[in-house]
């Protein structure tokens, strides 16, 4: 066998989120978030749960930590709850027992030698936002997201030493003002009981107020912070993956416009200061434009991509060939059709959510990212395995999670072969270590390395954590030696 191609310092993690981990919604004056408000509304989540508890995290963080300490791993990613740090947003004061808090999972965290890999905005801000002037259609969230940024970096930057500013911003307003499965429910086309935008541009009006939220956070970062604190700041995206469904030029092209609307379009304004070619002839004047001052606050960039990668899909050519109903057709998605299979036959074989399981996609969308990012440094930020809840699976059923390890090993091997060709990744976080809340889908789905039993909240290792902990020990090993 190989050599582990892996560096040293590599970064072994599992990932989590605040709303989906934390719980204790209420608690040391956290305020209401956009999720909360959310998940409270009938009809919005399958199983019409919330994260009222999740999996409790806030309280059983302490336990938490020996367990990952047990995995051996020696990164954790999560996110900081902005509505536990500033109740109202920006006004207001910081709410100091949410200061604590990250504060004593920081410290727990660096005793054991993990260090904390921290998201800003992993979907949840705080509902006064969305109630004084809409969240992210209005350009005053930059500076909302900025004052919450360096809040944190002022708090948590003496020991934090990799951020990122938002969580797959794409998934985000895609879901948020596109089709409504996440709040504020916003659609530009029918979809369900939504809050019918005024236009179709307000997926793009979103991102353009992320895009520069992100800058504003750098900038931020760069001139008052890194220095000193000497951390690295970047975004994660989403970068599932589109195969061609042939070898048409047609329906290349397809696939890259895929790519372009969904990770290039947040990636290219914040490396090369424009939005993708194919959007803005797509698009036209749907697409915001930098001003010339907006272009100037994005030259800072960022010191790093995260991907997170779960699948892969075909993409076929909706311009020179006609797509009757679909994922992708329309002129604001891309127009192209997105489809799990080709004759039938699907893509990879597909676990029980139906995500198919494809490691080269994985492979592919690093060297994407590599090729056309000049080599940036990447962390592998979210990789898992999802599972529908059997509620009558016995616990012996629900630890014995032999697909899981198959697509874990699967997707680490992905990932080798990238490193050996080039590729600067430095991480990978699993997704997750815990079973969790599962947005729209509450806790019907299950991607974590320990079961959790949400009736007690017990939280049980399965298959996978004694795959990982082996897979962990024996990188770090080789690497050493
Ligand atoms: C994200 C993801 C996670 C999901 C995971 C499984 O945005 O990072 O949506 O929060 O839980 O991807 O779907």
């Amino acid at each position: 066998t190989l050599h582990s191609p892996l560096p040293s310092d590599f970064l072994f993690g599992t990932a989590s989120s605040s709303y989906q981990y934390e719980g204790a919604y209420l608690s040391d004056g956290k305020g209401l978030n956009n999720w909360d408000v959310f998940s409270h509304t009938p009809g919005k989540i399958i199983d019409a749960c919330n994260g009222d508890v999740a999996v409790d995290h806030y309280h059983r963080y302490l336990e938490d930590i020996e367990l990952m300490d047990a995995l051996k791993v020696n990164s954790y990613r999560f996110s900081i709850s902005w509505a536990r740090i500033l109740p109202k947003g920006r006004l207001g004061e910081v709410n100091l027992a949410g200061i604590n808090f990250y504060n004593r999972l920081i410290d727990a965290l660096l005793l054991k030698g993990i260090q904390p890999f921290v998201t800003l905005t992993h979907f949840d801000i705080p509902q006064e936002l969305e109630d004084r002037y809409g969240g992210w259609l209005s350009p005053q969230s930059q500076e909302d997201f900025a004052y919450y940024a360096e809040v944190c970096f002022k708090w948590f930057g003496d020991r934090v030493k990799y951020w990122t500013t938002f969580n797959e911003p794409n998934m985000q307003v895609s879901n948020g003002y596109r089709n409504a499965k996440f709040p504020p429910s916003r659609c530009s086309k029918p979809f369900g009981d939504c809050i019918e935008g005024d236009s179709e541009s307000e997926p793009f009006i979103a991102a353009h107020n992320v895009i520069l939220s992100h800058a504003a956070a750098v900038d931020i970062y760069r001139t008052k912070y890194q220095r000193e604190q000497k951390g690295i700041i970047g975004i994660v995206i989403n970068a599932n993956w589109y195969e061609p469904i042939s070898n048409s030029t047609a329906d290349k092209m397809a696939s890259e416009r895929a790519l372009s609307f969904s990770l290039n379009w947040f990636l290219d304004p914040i490396i090369f200061g424009k939005y993708p070619s194919e959007m803005e002839e797509i698009l036209g004047s749907i697409l915001p434009k930098f001003s010339s001052i907006e272009m100037v606050k994005l030259q800072k960039g960022l010191d790093f991509i995260g991907i997170n990668y779960y699948y892969a899909s075909y993409a076929k050519d909706c311009i020179f060939s006609t797509c009757k109903s679909g994922e992708g057709i329309t002129r604001t998605e891309g127009l192209y059709l997105k489809t799990k299979e080709k004759n039938g036959v699907p893509i990879g074989k597909p676990t029980s959510i139906g995500w198919p399981i494809y490691p080269q996609g994985m492979e592919k969308a690093i060297r994407h990212v590599k090729d056309r990012y000049n080599n940036i440094p990447m962390f592998l930020t979210e990789n898992g395995c999802g599972e529908t809840d059997n509620p009558n699976a016995t616990l012996e059923e629900y630890t014995n999670d032999v697909e899981r390890v198959q697509y874990m090993e699967g997707h680490s091997n992905a990932l080798f072969s990238a490193i050996r060709d080039g590729a600067d990744v430095r991480g990978y976080f699993a997704w997750s270590f815990l079973d969790n809340f599962e947005w729209e889908y509450g806790y019907t789905r299950r991607f974590g390395l320990y079961y959790v039993d949400y009736s007690t909240l017990k939280r049980i290792p399965k298959l996978s954590a004694s795959w990982y902990k082996q897979f962990i020990t024996k990188h770090k090993t080789e690497a050493l030696g």
